[in-house]
C-alpha cells in the first residue's frame, strides 16, 4: 500500500535534522573553521545521498533477482554537470529541501551553487551520454554507464587580453559527495607484454605492466521512480606489491613508485593532447582501460547472475548483455571480448565471434575525417599484442568472406577493410572494425544517418542492408526545462492541467490550441523576462558587461569549431555594427536592439578556433564601449561555457544560432534544448535542425544557407573560380582589416576565407557562400521580433514542437530496436 503522504513541514523537519546530523558526524571541514556554504553543501549532498543509496541498493537487488537483459553504455565521456538540483528534483523532494535549508538559515539556490560541475566530457557526445543515463533510469531500464574517473575533466577557460587561456578545473578539489568508492570491485588491467602459445595450442597474453581498475559508483536516480542506476567510473591504481620498499629506503623515491605514477597518468586528464607519440599512447591506454575493466565487470556479473557456480551457458550472454559503444572510443571492447572468451574461457573463434557480434552495437557521432580514429599498428602491436592478432584475424576473415561472396566489391576492399597496409604508416580503422563487428550501427539524426549510408559506410550497406539505423538524439526534459526553468514549467503544467509532460514530452503539442491566447502570452512573456533578467545579472557578474533584458537575446554556445561557423555569426555582427554606425540616431531607433552572446571552448591547440574567440572579445570591447551603438547592439563572449552555464543561458534565450555548414554537424543537441525553452532558431538544414524545423513548422524557423547535397558542387565551383562574393561579406572582412577591432593579427583567419582551395584556405566551410542568405534571415528575425504577438506565438510553438526531442523517446527506440531490453521496475 502507498504510504500516507507526510505534510511538507514534517518532511522538511526530518530533512533539516538529517542535514545537521551529516554536518556533525560526516564532517568534511574543520569544525573550528566552519565555512557554512561548503559545509552545508556537503551535508545537504550527504543527506540526499542517503536516499540515493537506499534506492540504488534496492535497484541492484531487484535486477539481480529478475536477471533481465541489461544494457551497458560504454563512453569515454560524461558531461554530468551538477547533481544536487537534479537529484532532489528526480526524487521529488525539491521543496522539502528548500524548506529544510531555510529552517537552517540557508538558501537552496546558494547551496546548489557551491557544487562544481563534473565535466568529464568535451561537448555533445559526453552530454548526450549523461542525458541517456537520466532517461534510462527514468524509464526503469536495467542499463548502466561505464566511464573513466578523470582527475581533471575539461579545462576551465579564462578569457584574458590574449584570448582563451586553459587552466585545470579541479572538480575533485574538495571531493565529490556523489561517488561511492567500491573497494570490493577491482580488476587487473594489462599493457605491453607478449603472446605465448600453450601446449594445448591456445594463446595467452602474458607479462608487461599490470595495473588495477578500481570502481567508483555514481548513483543515477530516475524521475519519480525508485529505479536508481549506476554510472561506474574506473580509476587506475597500482598495487602495494608494486611499491618497492627497498628502493624507497635507498632514497630512490621516484623509482620506488614508478608503477604508481604510471597508474596516476591514466586517469589524470580527459582527452590528453595527442600531438605527440606519448600522448597517443596514453589515450590508447585510457581506451583499453575502460574496455577491459568494464568487460571483466560485465562478465563477472553475468556469471554471478546466471547461477554463480560456473554452470552458465555462454550462448546466453547476448541474451543478457547489450553493449553500446559511444563512438569508436571504446572499440577495443571488440578484441578484448574475443580474447576473454577464447583465451580465458576456452571458447572457439566462431562461438566467440557469434557472441561478440550479437552483443555489440556502435553509434557514430561524426563524419569529419579528422575525428575518425585511426591507430598506428606499430603502437597497437606494442601495447596490445594479443588484440592486434585478433584484429588481424577479424580483418583476414572479413576480406576472405567478401572476396568469396561479393567479388564485385574487391576494388572497394582498401577502404572497407580494417587494416590499412598501403599507407606509409599502417593503421587500424576503428570505425571499420566497429561496423564489421557490430550487429547494429546508428547515426544520431536522420540526415546524418542518411549521409552515413550514402557516403562513409555506403559499401557496407550493400553487404549488410539491415545493419544501419537512425536514432535521432534527444535531451532530458528534467534538467533542460523542468529544473532549469521552473517558471516556464509551471506555466506549461498550468495550461496542460498536468505535469505528465515531464515524462511524456509529446504532450507539449496540446499547448498549440492556446498559442493565440493572450493570457498565456502574458504569462509566457513574463517567465521569459524573469529568465532574461537572471541571465543579465549573471553576465554582469562574470564579464562586467551590463546588458538590457529588453533587447533580443541572441545566443550561440557550443565548442568553437570552424564547421560550426562562429565566424559567420561574428562577421554578421560586424556588418550590423558598421551599418548602425552609418545610420542617423533616428534611423537607429527603427532597428531591433540585440545582445549577441557567444560562448564555447576552443581545443587548446586549435589556433584558428582561438583566433575566433579573440575576435569575438575584441569586437565586444569596441561595440560595448561605443556610446552611439550601445543601446542597439552589445556583444558578449560568455566565458567558460559548461553545463551549469547552459542551464542559465538557455532559459533566457530568444534566438539561438545553429549555423554549421550543411552536412557537417551530425545532430546537435543544444538546438533541442533552446527550442524546448521557447527559443527560436536561426539555422541551416543540418543535423537535427532538419527534424526540429519539421516538428515546429517552417514558419517558426529562420532558415538559410546551402543544403548538404549542394555543398560538394559549391566547393568545386569555388575551386574553378566561380564564386562571386557578396559585397556585404567583403565589407565586413574589410572592416576587420582596417583595424577597427584592434591590432591583433587576424590575417590567418581572414585568409581561411580567401583563395579557391588549399589547406586553411578556399573557405572550405562556405562562410562566404552562406553569408548573404544568413544576413537575409537575420533581417527576418529583426522584423519578427518587432511584432511581439507574433514572436511570442512562435516561441510557444517552438516549445510545442519539441516533444520528439526527449531523450526518453531516443532511449525507448534504442531499447526496442537495438538492445532488445525491457523495463524492470523496482516495486
Ligand atoms: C577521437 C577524437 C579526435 C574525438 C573526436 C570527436 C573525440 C571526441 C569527439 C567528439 C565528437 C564525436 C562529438 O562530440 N560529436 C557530437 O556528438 C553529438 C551527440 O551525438 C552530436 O549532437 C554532435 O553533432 C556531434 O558533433
Amino acid at each position: 500500500a502507498a504510504p500516507i503522504a507526510q505534510p511538507l513541514s514534517e518532511v522538511s523537519t526530518d530533512i533539516a535534522s538529517n542535514i545537521k546530523y551529516h554536518a556533525q558526524y560526516t564532517p568534511h571541514f574543520s569544525p573550528f573553521k566552519f565555512e557554512p556554504l561548503q559545509a552545508y553543501y556537503a551535508a545537504t549532498a550527504d543527506s540526499v545521498r542517503d536516499r540515493l543509496i537506499k534506492q540504488w541498493n534496492d535497484t541492484y537487488l531487484h535486477y539481480d533477482k529478475v536477471n533481465p537483459k541489461q544494457t551497458y553504455y560504454l563512453s569515454m565521456e560524461y558531461l554530468q554537470g551538477r547533481a544536487l538540483t537534479n537529484a532532489i528534483g528526480n526524487l521529488d523532494i525539491h521543496n522539502a529541501y528548500a524548506d529544510a535549508l531555510n529552517k537552517l538559515g540557508q538558501q537552496l539556490e546558494e547551496v546548489v551553487e557551491q557544487e562544481k560541475d563534473a565535466a568529464l566530457g568535451n561537448g555533445g557526445l559526453g552530454r548526450l551520454a549523461s542525458c541517456f543515463l537520466d532517461s534510462m533510469a527514468t524509464l526503469n531500464l536495467p542499463a548502466w554507464g561505464y566511464g573513466l574517473r578523470y582527475r581533471y575533466g575539461l579545462f576551465k577557460q579564462l578569457i584574458t587580453k590574449a584570448g582563451q587561456e586553459e587552466v585545470p578545473e579541479d572538480w575533485l578539489e574538495k571531493f565529490s559527495p556523489w561517488e561511492i568508492v567500491r573497494h570490493d570491485v577491482v580488476f587487473p588491467i594489462s599493457f605491453f607484454g607478449h603472446v605465448e602459445v600453450l601446449p594445448s595450442g591456445s594463446r595467452k597474453w602474458v607479462g608487461g605492466e599490470v595495473l588495477q581498475a578500481l570502481a567508483y559508483d555514481v548513483p543515477i536516480p530516475g524521475y519519480r521512480t525508485k529505479n536508481t542506476n549506476s554510472l561506474r567510473l574506473w580509476e587506475a591504481k597500482a598495487s602495494s606489491e608494486d611499491f618497492n620498499l627497498f628502493l624507497f629506503n635507498d632514497g630512490q623515491y621516484d623509482a620506488a613508485a614508478q608503477l604508481h605514477s604510471r597508474a596516476q597518468q591514466i586517469c589524470a586528464v580527459l582527452y590528453p593532447g595527442d600531438a605527440t607519440e606519448n600522448g597517443k599512447l596514453l589515450r590508447l591506454k585510457q581506451q583499453f582501460f575502460l574496455c577491459s575493466a568494464s568487460l571483466q565487470d560485465i562478465i563477472a556479473r553475468f556469471k554471478e547472475r546466471e547461477d554463480g557456480k560456473g554452470a552458465h551457458q555462454w550462448s546466453e550472454f547476448p541474451k543478457k548483455v547489450a553493449i553500446q559503444l559511444n563512438d569508436t572510443h571504446p572499440t577495443l571492447t571488440i578484441p578484448e571480448l574475443m580474447r576473454l572468451l577464447m583465451d580465458d574461457e576456452g571458447l572457439g573463434w566462431d562461438e566467440s565471434w557469434n557472441i561478440t557480434t550479437r552483443t555489440i552495437a556502435y553509434t557514430n557521432h561524426t563524419v569529419l575525417p579528422e575525428a575518425l580514429e585511426k591507430w598506428s599498428q606499430t603502437v597497437m602491436w606494442k601495447l596490445l599484442p594479443r588484440h592486434m592478432e585478433i584484429i588481424e584475424e577479424i580483418d583476414k576473415r572479413f576480406v576472405a568472406t567478401i572476396i568469396s561472396e561479393r567479388p564485385d566489391l574487391e576494388n572497394k576492399m582498401p577502404s572497407m577493410r580494417i587494416l590499412d597496409h598501403n599507407a606509409t604508416k599502417p593503421v587500424v580503422h576503428m570505425a571499420n572494425l566497429c561496423v564489421v563487428s557490430s550487429h547494429t550501427v546508428n547515426g544520431v539524426a536522420q540526415l546524418h544517418s542518411d549521409i552515413l549510408k550514402a557516403e562513409l559506410f555506403a559499401d557496407y550497406v550493400s553487404v549488410w542492408p539491415t545493419k544501419f539505423q537512425n536514432k535521432t538524439n534527444g535531451i532530458t526534459p528534467r534538467r533542460w526545462i523542468r529544473f532549469c526553468s521552473p517558471e516556464l514549467s509551471h506555466i506549461i503544467t498550468k495550461w496542460l492541467k498536468t505535469d505528465q509532460w515531464v515524462t511524456n514530452l509529446e504532450l507539449l503539442a496540446n499547448l498549440r490550441e492556446f498559442a493565440d491566447n493572450s493570457e498565456l502570452h502574458a504569462e509566457w512573456e513574463s517567465a521569459k523576462m524573469a529568465n532574461k533578467q537572471r541571465l543579465a545579472q549573471y553576465i554582469l557578474r562574470v564579464t562586467g558587461v551590463s546588458i538590457d533584458p529588453n533587447t533580443l537575446f541572441d545566443i550561440q554556445v557550443k565548442r568553437i569549431h570552424e564547421y560550426k561557423r562562429q565566424l559567420l555569426n561574428i562577421l554578421g555582427v560586424i556588418y550590423r555594427y558598421k551599418k548602425l554606425k552609418g545610420m542617423s540616431p533616428e534611423e537607429r531607433k527603427n532597428t531591433t536592439p540585440r545582445t549577441v552572446m557567444i560562448g564555447g571552448k576552443a581545443f587548446a591547440t586549435y589556433t584558428n578556433a582561438k583566433r575566433i574567440v579573440k575576435l569575438v572579445t575584441d569586437v565586444g570591447d569596441v561595440v560595448n564601449s561605443d556610446p552611439d551603438i550601445n543601446d542597439y547592439l552589445k556583444v558578449v563572449f560568455v566565458p567558460n561555457y559548461n553545463v551549469s552555464v547552459a542551464e542559465m543561458l538557455i532559459p533566457g534565450s530568444e534566438l539561438s544560432q545553429h549555423i554549421s555548414t550543411a552536412g557537417m554537424e551530425a545532430s546537435g543537441t543544444s538546438n533541442m534544448k533552446f527550442a524546448l525553452n521557447g527559443c527560436l532558431i536561426i539555422g541551416t538544414l543540418d543535423g537535427a535542425n532538419v527534424e526540429i524545423r519539421e516538428e515546429i513548422g517552417e514558419d517558426n524557423f529562420f532558415l538559410f544557407g546551402a543544403t548538404a547535397d549542394e555543398v560538394p558542387q559549391l566547393r568545386k565551383d569555388r575551386e574553378n573560380g566561380l564564386f562571386k562574393p557578396d559585397p556585404r561579406f567583403e565589407e565586413a572582412k574589410q572592416f576587420i582589416r582596417s583595424g577597427a577591432f584592434g591590432t591583433y593579427d587576424y590575417n590567418p583567419l581572414l585568409e581561411s576565407l580567401e583563395g579557391n582551395s588549399g589547406y586553411g584556405r578556399g573557405d572550405y566551410f562556405l562562410v562566404g557562400h552562406d553569408f548573404p542568405s544568413y544576413m537575409d534571415a537575420q533581417a527576418r528575425v529583426d522584423e519578427a521580433y518587432k511584432d511581439r504577438k507574433r514572436w511570442i506565438k512562435m516561441s510557444i510553438l517552438s516549445t510545442c514542437g519539441s516533444g520528439k526531442f526527449s531523450s526518453d523517446r531516443t532511449i525507448s527506440q534504442y531499447a526496442k530496436e537495438i538492445w532488445n531490453i525491457a523495463e524492470c521496475r523496482v516495486p
